[in-house]
């Protein structure tokens, strides 16, 4: 259990070194409000499952195939996860639940697909794709070939260039998705792209998992051979990933997660998975991502009326990219004066951004989280206009009260 939930706790009582830094980050996510659009915040019930005494259990293999005894348990909630997933992601004709994350995911995915040394084709990280996706200091980048389409001059994604870099590199897996991507994505197009050069299509919906789930955005499930996501995006769930695919690839994916990839599950996430998913599967799951949509729709409209621009001029999901380069500061400064005053967003590369990933001229902002805590478009409108002022020099300081007034109005879900 959460630290803050039940103190005095037996951690405190055990551990206070560790308990008053878990404390501290209790604090600082209640006094904090959270744009960073790859974070989220979880419930109560998501983080008591992934904190259970599951936690102890080996079960490498799967559901009804364990190299462990005592996997009942663990077979129950695994294929409960694994059948609310199917249920979630209509159209899904097997889940694995085990991936750790949405790397692993994905290179786990890509080696059953592509094989060690076998060629990829991904978006760029500096045009909104991952590093996963073939980046030259991830091994994706290292242990296949890999080469990379970038991104027009509005920002979005060039479906000819796309195709023009396939058509060179004959790819065994082509992938769509990003992790700075603020545009729905055209996976259609892809699979037929792909189908033109004898490629399978990966689609990493990691970011706006959520979003789909929930039918509010276009899904690539029935459409891509695999999906890939993280749970705790969007999607608000536990941290971890999951894959989505077709049956007949699906007994590759499956042991290229297990044994290719990882040992034993982590049995208490994937209890948080399940949770989480079945959260995602009522009613008021939809209401709160077409409430995610219409904040980002509404913080990229209202930066733009300021003057701010934005990589390809709006958005269609929970991400909104600003694009500094016509002001007179950086990505890390304005991180640096958003803390300051109470807000975590990152600093994020713009396709053709000539400063390093440490500086970058971007600010990736993202509305899961807040909208988690109840806002709605009056506290959007405080929140770019707060944005604004940092960036044209205001002094945090003078924007701290206001976030806090914010805060402390709208608390932290249990
Ligand atoms: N860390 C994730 C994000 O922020 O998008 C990607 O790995």
């Amino acid at each position: 259990m959460n630290t803050a939930d039940n103190a005095p706790s037996i951690l405190r009582q055990k551990d206070p070194e560790v308990a008053t830094w878990l404390q501290r980050e209790d604090k600082r996510q209640a006094t904090t409000l959270t744009l960073i659009a790859s974070e989220n915040h979880c419930s109560a019930a998501v983080r008591e499952a992934s904190a259970s005494r599951i936690t102890d259990k080996y079960a490498e293999g799967y559901p009804g195939k364990r190299y462990y005894g005592g996997c009942e348990v663990a077979d129950g909630v695994e294929e409960l996860a694994r059948q609310r997933a199917m249920q979630l992601f209509a159209g899904a004709e097997d889940a694995n639940v085990q991936p750790h994350s949405g790397t692993t995911a994905n290179l786990s995915a890509l080696l059953a697909l592509a094989g060690a040394g076998g060629r990829i084709v991904g978006m760029m990280l500096k045009a909104g794709g991952h590093l996963s996706h073939g980046h030259d200091k991830s091994h994706t980048g290292m242990v296949f070939q890999a080469k990379q389409y970038g991104v027009d001059g509005t920002g979005r994604i060039d479906l000819d260039e796309v195709r023009k870099v396939c058509k060179e590199h004959q790819p065994k897996v082509l992938i769509a998705g990003g992790s700075s991507y603020a545009r729905n994505i055209d996976y259609a197009a892809f699979a037929a792209i792909a189908k033109e050069v004898g490629a399978l299509l990966l689609a990493d919906i990691a970011h706006p998992a959520g979003l789909i789930a929930a039918g509010v955005i276009p899904s690539p499930v029935g459409i891509a051979d695999v999906v890939t996501m993280t749970t705790h995006k969007t999607l608000r769930g536990p941290r971890g990933g999951m894959i989505l695919a077709k049956k007949e690839i699906a007994k590759q994916i499956n042991s290229s997660v297990f044994p290719g990839s990882q040992g034993g599950p982590l049995v208490q996430q994937i209890a948080g998975k399940a949770v989480a998913f079945g959260e995602a599967l009522r009613p008021e799951f939809k209401a709160y991502q077409q409430q995610v949509k219409a904040n980002a729709a509404f913080l990229a409209e209202r930066l733009m009326a300021a003057g701010l621009d934005l990589v390809t001029g709006g958005t269609d999901n929970h991400i909104v990219l600003v694009d500094l380069r016509k002001t007179d500061v950086t990505g890390a400064q304005v991180e640096e004066r958003a803390l300051a005053a109470g807000l975590s967003v990152n600093k994020n590369a713009v396709p053709g951004d000539p400063r390093p990933p440490m500086v970058t001229s971007g600010l990736r902002l993202g509305t899961a989280a807040v909208t988690t805590r109840g806002f709605g478009r009056d506290q959007i409108a405080t929140i770019a206009d707060v944005i604004v002022g940092l960036v044209r020099g205001g002094d945090a300081e003078r924007f701290r009260a206001t976030i806090q007034g914010l805060c402390e109005a709208f608390p932290l879900p249990r």
